[in-house]
């Protein structure tokens, strides 16, 4: 699917959280084109790295990044970079963030603590984010302003739900971001 001739504005947002958070299938559901993935199956040797308990049946892990294309509107078309959730490839991080405006931080409301440190890192590079709480089914139903609050967000960052299996959802979580973005940079 090639991109609209009309669209004269390109942005580059990441997608990031931590391990098993839900960013593959973020940008699988919402991607127009052909998501490109780099999942490996994951081995006994990551384990005691990689805690698979919020994700059981979770088989295969990004080790590079993912890649998605969205056409937001007749001009703007984001291009989506999924990066990998495993501390041990952090460095992949630092190419990826480069030119990016903005980040969307996936978290999930079960594993908070894992969060810290990523957004600890998106800050480091100075995006401007926005939270989407993926909702994993069976899960507590922690209201909003609690997740904003025990992540220590500012007033500003805008925090909603999710189910990053759903296009409809993950789109909206994305806007979200975007309308930030445009709040910000005017
Ligand atoms: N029930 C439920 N399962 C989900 C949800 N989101 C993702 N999953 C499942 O959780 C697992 C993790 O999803 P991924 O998209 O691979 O997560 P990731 O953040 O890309 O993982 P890494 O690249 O390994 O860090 C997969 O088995 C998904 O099918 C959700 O909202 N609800
Ligand atoms: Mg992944």
């Amino acid at each position: 699917m090639y991109l609209d001739p009309d669209v004269s504005h390109a942005v580059k947002i990441l997608i990031v959280g931590h391990f098993g958070v839900g960013k593959t299938t973020c940008i699988g559901s919402i991607s127009e084109i052909e998501p490109l993935q780099t999942e490996e199956e994951i081995t006994e040797a990551s384990e005691g790295f990689d805690d698979l308990t919020g994700t059981p049946d979770k088989t295969k892990t990004t080790v590079a990044m993912d890649f998605g294309r969205l056409t937001l509107s007749d001009t703007l078309v984001l291009y989506l970079f999924g990066t990998p959730g495993q501390e041990r490839f952090k460095e992949v991080w630092e190419g990826l963030s480069r030119g990016a405006l903005g980040a969307l931080v996936l978290v999930d409301p079960e594993r908070l603590h894992e969060s810290f440190p990523v957004l600890d890192r998106v800050e480091s590079f100075g995006l401007t984010y926005a939270i989407g709480v993926n909702r994993f089914d069976g899960t507590t139903d922690y209201p909003l302003d609690e997740v904003r609050e025990a992540l220590n967000l500012s007033d500003e960052t805008p925090i909603v739900n999710c189910d990053v299996r759903s296009q409809q959802s993950s789109a909206k979580a994305l806007v979200t971001l975007v309308k930030h973005l445009m709040s910000i940079l005017g």
